[in-house]
């Protein structure tokens, strides 16, 4: 049984508060409590982190995702900055999917690079905060 590891970069603590043309009209308490919920009729165990700095997330991922766990992870604005966190998920051998609200390679230039998605097994954007629930679809079959 896998866990499965729902993990937000800096700002996402905003969603459904600002920028609903973006990011939609969802908070982040209402995605958390869906894939709770999903995981909770599969019987898997989840949890959820959102975190604005990037060495709390760091430590978290240390503290908690054991190898082979299942990591869906929204980087926020670290996606086009953190080597430490990308460094932090290849150390862990973590199933990887990353998420985006939005479709990151229709905005400005400086999205479209991410450090994560080489690293990931698949990479899900534009699909607004839908997105998080087919990576735990994803995540949650066993085997991968
Ligand atoms: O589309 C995504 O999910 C992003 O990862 C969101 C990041 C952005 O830097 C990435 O390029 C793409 C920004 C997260 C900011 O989240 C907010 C949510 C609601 C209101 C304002 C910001």
């Amino acid at each position: 049984m896998r866990p499965i590891f729902l993990i937000n970069g800096p700002n996402l603590n905003l969603l459904g508060e600002r920028e609903p043309e973006i990011y939609g009209s969802l908070t982040l308490a209402d995605v958390e409590s869906e894939l709770s919920s999903l995981a909770a009729e599969r019987g898997l165990p989840f949890s959820a982190f959102q975190s604005n700095h990037e060495g709390a997330l760091i430590d978290f991922i240390q503290d908690n995702c054991p190898p082979g766990c299942g990591v869906i992870l929204n980087p926020g604005g670290f996606t086009h900055t953190s080597v430490a966190l990308r460094d932090a998920l290849s150390a862990r051998e973590v199933h990887l999917v990353e998420v985006h609200i939005s479709n990151v390679h229709a905005r400005e230039a400086f999205r479209r690079h991410s450090y994560f998605s080489d690293i990931a097994e698949a990479v899900i954007a534009g699909l607004g905060t839908a997105g998080y629930r087919y990576a735990f679809d994803f995540l949650s079959q066993d085997p991968l």
